[in-house]
């Protein structure tokens, strides 16, 4: 293979040069690319606030004992985020010749492999991590014998078989890779079978597999990833490539994992095909089952309407045709019409190539990329908005309120000061003492205070034994039991029934503690803002609905699932067991991420009061510092009254950067 360098687990070479030109606004891409770009320039943008937000914090909000990891997490999470848009369809209805139209029309050719039969032989994802270089990450079909997801595999580059890119932007280096990916093999039925890729008892699932002298031609490849700098990809689009799926060779992670994490998906139909039964098959379980997730968007493409373009029938009897057939493919699917977009992938490439603009309009190419652009995009910043934006201003606002509290103490003390120009010694000396059974007092509060907190840490760790992962764990070995005991069906029911009720139960429990400690540290709260002014802190409780509902849909693909063809036409052990080895391992991350949610919520709360406690502390110490100061010598009066106008003035500058920052935050997409 030319210009390729195959290995296996050897390191990436680094970033090749770019060679590629952006486009142009007018080409390729149009609204879509330019979108995407400017998305990512705003996430850049955010990321850096958020970082000097984080800079800020580090040498102005010193905390005691465990670091707050959250913001570093979200600045991690920003920087590898990733829009992901998943093709779906059945087999050779197009969907890999609407990606040569839609991206990659750039090399002038036909880029990815499509031609009639089966050509994407395995999901393939493309995308551009700079860490990993351009290459292309093959699973081996072999790995379908063990029990590892592919999240996991990926996690273990010991096993992907890597041909390293050597140069960026060689369309023919690209395409002789991308044939890599389509490679098969034949091997004996009784190695398809042990793959999971061919059941002899099943006469449904077998429709289109040929054996001959007990040989039968399987991919060579699970899973491929192409990783590749192309610019598209580079602003953080991820594409996902499915073959047509054929229900015993189907990955149970396409529909509990790939598919969900999945921004968009783009069902992908044929006009000369119409809408048959393995059309409705996908449709139902893998694309509708999506519809109540929210902020998923789904688009069906009408693809090959050239088919119905007729030099005998004028422009408007062609269209209206065009429109009749869209209308009954909204009515099969029982979708709104206005989600689904006719188009000729194969004009729409040609028109692209040639620079032939009325093709390129007839194709109805540029109204997709528009309605990608449309409906994808804002969805997407939508997302980062709510949980994202949401969450980091609502820190910078306790920053800010902090600052506040530090203002308005230094102003009390400089009224206090200015207030002793007329006084005598004995007046100021009672002062002093006056000043001193406050600080006595305040000290006492804050010890109560410590008091509370290590009994609240207690409470709060009681509550997150409730989420600890070892239940889960157990109750994952329970199922298993449970499962391999009845493995019917029915059995099969019960048991993923029994397992989404006993994983969801401790969120309840975990609702209740979380509520009793959330009123402990109000009443403290309350106290504070009541007897020293402080301002009042609203305490957010800890909500775990997100996570509940993250699990019930689980459960509602999983049911899905287990009700699809790929289920009930086998028995097969392999299915199965692969299928919950997903399920759980979904669970599992879910389960994970509340447990993660709920201990940054407690800690947030304990460091919220605690900032404010040792706040005050600070202003009372200075207070009495410099009336002792004064009660030594009168004199000093000035300098302390300056000193503290200083310390005023610096207060409110640090608040002229935090409010810098909030607005750069809160600043919106253009
Ligand atoms: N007439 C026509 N053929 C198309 C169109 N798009 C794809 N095809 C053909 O359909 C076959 C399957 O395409 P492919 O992209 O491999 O389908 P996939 O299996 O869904 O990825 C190939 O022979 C393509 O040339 C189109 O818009 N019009
Ligand atoms: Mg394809």
């Amino acid at each position: 293979m030319a210009n390729i360098s195959i290995s296996k687990d050897s390191p990436a070479p680094g970033r090749p040069k770019t060679t590629i030109k952006r486009r142009p606004a007018s080409a390729e891409g149009q609204g879509f690319s330019q979108k995407l770009a400017s998305f990512s320039i705003w996430r850049e943008k955010f990321v850096s606030a958020i970082e000097a937000y984080q800079h800020w914090v580090e040498q102005n909000e010193p905390v005691e004992g465990e670091n707050d990891l959250r913001i570093y997490e979200l600045i991690e999470s920003l920087k590898s985020d990733k829009l992901k848009i998943a093709f779906m369809g059945e087999l050779s209805r197009g969907k890999t010749e609407l990606l040569n139209a839609l991206f990659f029309s750039d090399y002038k050719k036909r880029l990815l492999p499509s031609s009639a039969g089966r050509t994407t032989m395995c999901p393939t994802e493309l995308r551009y991590d700079v860490k990993t270089g351009a290459c292309i990450k093959l699973l081996p079909i072999e790995t379908r014998k063990t029990g590892t997801t592919i999240a996991e595999y990926k996690q273990n580059p010991v096993q992907w078989t890597t041909l390293h890119l050597l140069k960026r932007d060689s369309a023919k280096e690209l395409e002789a890779a991308f044939l890599e990916v389509t490679k098969t093999k034949r091997v004996h039925t009784r190695e398809a079978e042990e793959l999971g890729l061919y059941d002899p008892s099943n006469e449904i699932a077998n429709r289109g597999i040929s054996i001959v002298d007990d040989m039968i031609e399987i991919p060579c490849w699970r899973h491929a990833i192409i990783n590749y700098p192309h610019p598209l990809l580079e602003n953080g689009l991820v594409i996902l490539d499915t073959p047509g799926l054929n229900s015993l060779g189907s990955e149970p992670e396409l529909t509990l994992s790939m598919l969900p994490e999945a921004h968009a998906v783009v069902f992908v139909l044929a006009a000369d095909t119409g809408v048959t039964v393995s059309d409705m098959e996908i449709w139902n379980n893998h694309v509708s089952c999506t519809k109540k997730e929210q902020l998923r968007e789904r688009l069906v493409v009408l693809n090959k309407i050239d088919a119905m373009w007729d030099p005998l029938r004028t422009e408007s009897e062609v269209n209206k045709l065009i429109n009749k057939q869209v209308e009954s493919t909204a009515l099969s699917l029982k979708e709104n019409r206005k989600i689904i977009m006719p188009v000729s992938a194969k004009a729409g490439l040609t028109a692209k190539i040639n620079d032939d603009s009325e093709l390129l309009a007839k194709s109805g190419i540029n109204d997709l990329e528009l309605c990608l652009a449309r409906k994808i995009l804002p969805a997407k910043y939508e997302i980062i908005r709510r949980k994202v934006v949401y969450e980091v201003s609502g820190r910078v606002e306790k920053s800010q309120q902090l600052l506040k509290a530090k203002y308005n103490g230094v102003d009390n003390q400089l009224k206090k000061l200015k207030e002793l120009g007329g006084k005598n010694l004995d007046e100021i000396q009672e002062m002093v003492s006056i000043m001193r059974r406050e600080k006595k007092k305040y000290e006492m509060e804050i010890k109560g205070f410590e008091i509370t907190r290590k009994a609240l840490t207690k409470q709060a760790t009681v509550l997150f034994n409730d989420l600890n992962l070892k239940a889960l764990d157990q109750l994952i070995r329970l199922t298993r039991k449970n499962m391999r005991e009845s493995w019917t069906t029915a059995g099969l029911k019960k048991a993923i029934r029994l397992f989404f009720k006993t994983a969801m139960h401790p969120m309840g429990n975990v609702k209740k503690k979380s509520e009793d400690i959330k009123k402990s540290v109000d009443e403290i709260c309350h106290k504070m803002h009541k007897e020293y002014g402080l301002p009042l802190i609203r305490v957010s409780a800890l909500s775990l609905v997100p996570y509940v509902m993250d699990l019930k849909k689980l459960e509602g693909r999983a049911e899905v699932f287990r009700n699809s063809a790929a289920i009930i036409v086998t028995e097969q052990n392999t299915v199965i067991s692969k299928f919950f080895v997903v399920m759980v391992s979904e669970a599992r991350k879910i389960f994970d991420e509340c447990s993660q949610h709920a201990q940054g919520w407690f800690q947030e709360l304990a460091s919220q009061v605690h900032n404010q406690l040792r706040v005050h502390k600070n202003i009372i110490d200075k207070g009495l510092e410099s009336i002792r100061a004064i009660h030594e010598d009168i004199d000093t009066i000035g300098q302390q009254i300056s000193s503290l106008e200083q310390e005023k003035a610096n207060i409110a500058a640090q608040l002229g950067i935090v409010n810098g920052l909030l607005k750069k935050i809160q600043k919106p997409i253009e």
